[in-house]
């Protein structure tokens, strides 16, 4: 029968030849109108200065993996145990993944497995909880107001916010509001009452190293799982410029799209094999962690595993073992470190005095405004960051804080010297804020102050002319990523 026979066709032969061509066509001609939007997204990309301190460009191999045929194969299950048929090279690319996981953070596959199945870093802890905390056992995370994560247990007198919350027992632990660095004393003292099943060492906004060895003292005495998520500085423990959590942790999870600098996706490493020796008997006794954790991601949370995003973690975890990433990440450490001075020198105080990692927290309550307003006008000039709260903030809904960054920039090429300028440009933005809120009630909303912003004719202008030298000085650095968008 000839391929355009009317019969097999169903009648409809122009319309079969027109969808054949539809699935044939470009992104460009197929739908400009999502093209537009894209190209948009990447001029802005292009032109702004990213320093949302969990946001990176990946590199074009990440990206290529991640727009392969990967997308289109469903496997639920695990490598040589799968539900369907034809995953010959999904197995082979998950163990693949699997594999370079493992080396990429010098662990002994005797003592340690990954799960590369989680679609990102909030559904991999909310496994974790769910494969080793009975329903409305006890978590304590580092409160998100000081610097910890939604899914570390956030709630807030009024709600149980995150469904950490909600299906587990969740009792915070904070950060000293005079010094900003975290009180383990507390902690400590906290911890003997609460009795956690879990404690969380990781965070989202905190500019400190961790003190893994003391969580793990106080996880022991309190016969608790210690699990570290690192998502924020997963780049940097790959690369061994920041202490890694591995040596006093249980369980380990990631996103693998941040100082990683990936595709959007999430990991969990666990213990396994001897956990110890059993003291009467001298019997092995093992860790159980692996199949709890695995059925949790599967069939327990999720299905089937996003296989072009396991193409583009494996294509990620091989980019991380180079001696070009740990480069990379020792300019990102030493380019923090160059914004934290920089803004020192024009009078900002940054939280902790400065940085052992890839952020800042710039505390603006001297400067007399605060990040919501800060980060709007940024934001009009082409500066990418977010406001956050600062230890001591009296509210979430007004923080006094700005989140600062440096993976992305550190990605196209800036270094010491650019990241001066980049003080420089953020300081004018900032100036710019203190001009448009003394023109306003000083009880202004930020609703009300953003629709100044929106509309404000008198101190357009200086917006414009920022955002234009914010432009042309970033324009002039390449950007990672697909080269035809
Ligand atoms: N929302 C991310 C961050 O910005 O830190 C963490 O998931």
């Amino acid at each position: 029968m000839m391929a355009d026979s009317p019969v097999m066709n169903g009648g409809h032969a122009d319309l079969w030849a027109s969808h054949n061509q539809m699935v044939l066509e470009p992104l460009e001609t197929g739908d400009p109108e999502v093209y537009e939007i894209i190209r948009k997204e990447k001029q802005r990309q292009r032109y702004g200065l990213e320093l949302i301190a969990s946001e990176n460009f990946a590199s074009c191999a990440v990206l290529q993996a991640l727009g392969s045929c990967m997308n289109n194969k469903y496997s639920e299950g695990y490598p040589g145990q799968r539900y369907y048929g034809g995953t010959e090279h999904v197995d082979e690319l998950e163990r693949l993944c699997q594999k370079r996981a493992l080396e990429a953070y010098s662990l002994d596959p005797q003592k340690w497995g990954v799960n590369v199945q989680p679609y990102s870093g909030s559904p991999a802890n909310f496994a974790v909880y769910t494969a080793l905390v009975e329903p409305h056992g006890r978590i304590m995370g580092l409160d998100l107001p000081d610097g910890g994560h939604l899914t570390h247990g956030f709630m807030t007198d009024k709600k149980k916010i995150s469904a950490t919350s909600i299906f587990f027992e969740s009792m915070p632990y904070k950060v000293n509001p005079n010094t900003g660095y975290i009180d383990y004393d507390k902690l400590e003292e906290n911890a003997r009452l609460f009795h956690p099943k879990l404690i969380i060492a990781g965070v989202s906004c905190y500019s400190r190293n961790l003190d893994y060895a003391r969580m793990r003292a106080i996880a022991d005495e309190n016969n608790a799982i210690l699990m570290a998520d690192m998502a924020h500085i997963s780049g940097l423990v790959a690369a061994g410029v920041v202490p890694s959590p591995f040596e006093h942790c249980d369980v380990v999870t990631t996103t693998t799209h941040k100082t990683l600098r990936g595709c959007r996706a999430g990991v969990i490493f666990y213990r396994k094999g001897v956990r110890s020796l059993d003291p009467k008997t001298g019997k092995e006794m093992m860790y159980n962690y692996e199949s709890l954790i695995n059925q949790a991601v599967f069939p327990g949370l999720q299905g089937g595993p996003h296989n072009h995003a396991i193409a583009g973690i494996a294509v990620t975890l091989k980019q991380a073992m180079t001696p070009e990433f740990r480069l990379y990440q020792k300019q990102v450490l030493s380019n923090c470190r160059a914004l934290a001075s920089a803004l020192e020198e024009l009078g900002y105080h940054i939280v902790t005095g400065g940085s052992d990692n890839h952020l800042i927290l710039v505390d603006l309550k001297n400067k007399k405004t605060d990040g919501g307003r800060a980060e709007k006008v940024l934001e009009a000039c082409a500066i990418a960051c977010n406001k956050n709260t600062c230890p001591g903030d009296k509210s979430a809904l007004r923080p006094s804080g700005l989140r600062l960054g440096s993976p992305a920039l550190t990605s196209r090429g800036f270094r010491e010297d650019d990241f001066k300028k980049v003080a420089d440009f953020i300081h004018q933005g900032i100036l710019l804020t203190l001009e448009i809120q003394n023109d306003m009630n000083p009880k202004a909303t930020l609703k009300e102050f953003k629709d100044k912003l929106a509309c404000d004719g008198k101190h357009r202008e200086k917006i414009c002319s920022l955002k234009e030298e914010v432009e042309q000085f970033s324009g002039s650095f390449p950007i990672p990523g697909l080269p035809d968008l």
